[in-house]
């Protein structure tokens, strides 16, 4: 699994003392006590970031600090909360207590706001110390003092795209020339023994985070090659892309491709709902142009997205790219909007039942 990992150091506010001070007016010889509480120190806020795909931008400052509560002051004045300090993180992201690694969280969705050290207490002031037998109390509360702790950030990327395909079908080869991923390649099967990740750049700016899943093969459902070690990661995916090798495939092309549906299926049939591409790769050595042209059609009575391409030369990879990029953001969009959905009839059955 690809693993990015961060250190930070967080420091909610502090919260403000209470105060001590007694009403002082003319013509009002025995004020009584008015000392307002301390605010409330800031928190120390993680924020989900849609926009963000690894920690790069975070490497830069490894010191958070909230803001602290003010002081309470005299006439009863409350002292101001100290503002929040909020961190963007990438979605995916888990967040420990470094020393003990304990988990405090996770942020999976976009705008997810996660409190990982709360701000001090403010310290109530004097005023609300009065009682009938001591009208002019001297006792007030200092704000509660935050120690900082340092934080591990972990992130376990979510690919919005997973390469599957059978070993050897060139999925690291794919991946090491449309994202920044660097995986083994050769001219074995079981090279790639964990999923890589990589981000891919498309239409200039926009990105999407791909992987390959390796060692499916007939049985993985049962267990064999790999098993289902990494099936779990094509559950939280958006797009399937279905890599073909078109040099030497196991059996034809369109049964390598149903075989792959099948184990698919058989750990988890709601992922053959996920919309899907398939490519035959080695254009440059196909080896059964018959084959080609079945699959082909498969593809288009189908209204499947299909493309020929070789990872090697690089040829067909641009509109490849492209496609997967502007499929994830479609799927991405339909996700939301069910999401939406589903929160909006949850409060309309809240209202309801009230
Ligand atoms: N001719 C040709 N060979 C390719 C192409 N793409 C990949 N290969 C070769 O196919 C072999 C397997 O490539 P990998 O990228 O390691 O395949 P994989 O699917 O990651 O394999 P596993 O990790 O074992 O599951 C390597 O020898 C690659 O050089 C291609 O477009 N044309
Ligand atoms: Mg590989």
């Amino acid at each position: 699994m690809f693993k990015d990992e961060l250190k930070i150091w967080v420091k909610a506010g502090d919260g403000g003392s209470g105060c001590l001070s007694f009403r002082r007016e003319k013509f009002i010889p025995k004020g009584g006590p008015d000392g307002g509480d301390g605010g409330d120190g800031g928190d120390i806020i993680l924020q989900g970031d849609a926009s963000l795909n690894t920690f790069n931008k975070l490497r830069y400052r490894q010191h958070y600090k909230a803001e602290r509560g003010e002081h309470g002051k005299g006439k009863n004045m409350h002292g101001k909360n100290g503002e929040p300090c909020i961190i963007k993180v990438p979605l995916g992201t888990i967040v420990k207590i470094e020393e003990t690694g304990e988990i405090i969280g996770e942020i999976l969705e976009d705008g997810q706001k996660l409190v990982v050290q709360k701000g001090g207490r403010g310290g109530r002031g004097n005023a609300r110390f009065a009682t009938s037998t001591n009208r002019a109390p001297r006792h007030f509360e200092e704000g509660e003092k935050i120690e900082p702790i340092r934080l591990k950030l972990e992130l376990k990327l979510i690919a919005d795209v997973s390469i599957v395909g059978f070993p050897n079908a060139g999925k690291s080869t794919l991946i090491s020339k449309i994202s920044n991923a660097k995986p083994k390649i050769a001219d074995y099967k079981f090279t790639t023994l964990h999923p890589n990740l990589g981000i891919v750049e498309y239409h200039g700016f926009k990105s999407f985070v791909i992987a390959d899943v390796p060692g499916l093969i007939e049985g993985a459902s049962e267990g064999r090659g790999l098993g289902t070690r990494f099936l779990k990661h094509i559950e939280r995916t958006r797009v399937l892309l279905h890599l073909i090798d078109g040099a030497v495939p196991e059996k034809t092309y369109l049964e390598d491709f149903f075989t792959i549906r099948k184990e698919i299926e058989k750990f988890n049939p709601e992922i053959l709902k996920k919309e899907y591409v398939i490519a035959v790769n080695k254009k440059d050595a196909i080896c059964c142009p018959d084959q080609l042209e079945e699959i082909k059609d498969f593809a288009d009575k189908n209204s499947i997205p299909f493309f020929l391409i070789s990872a090697v030369s690089g040829e067909g990879l641009e509109e490849l790219k492209n496609s997967l990029g502007e499929i994830v953001e479609r799927v991405k969009k339909k996700d939301a909007e069910i999401k939406k959905e589903e929160e909006k009839s949850d409060k309309t059955d809240f209202l309801d039942e009230v």
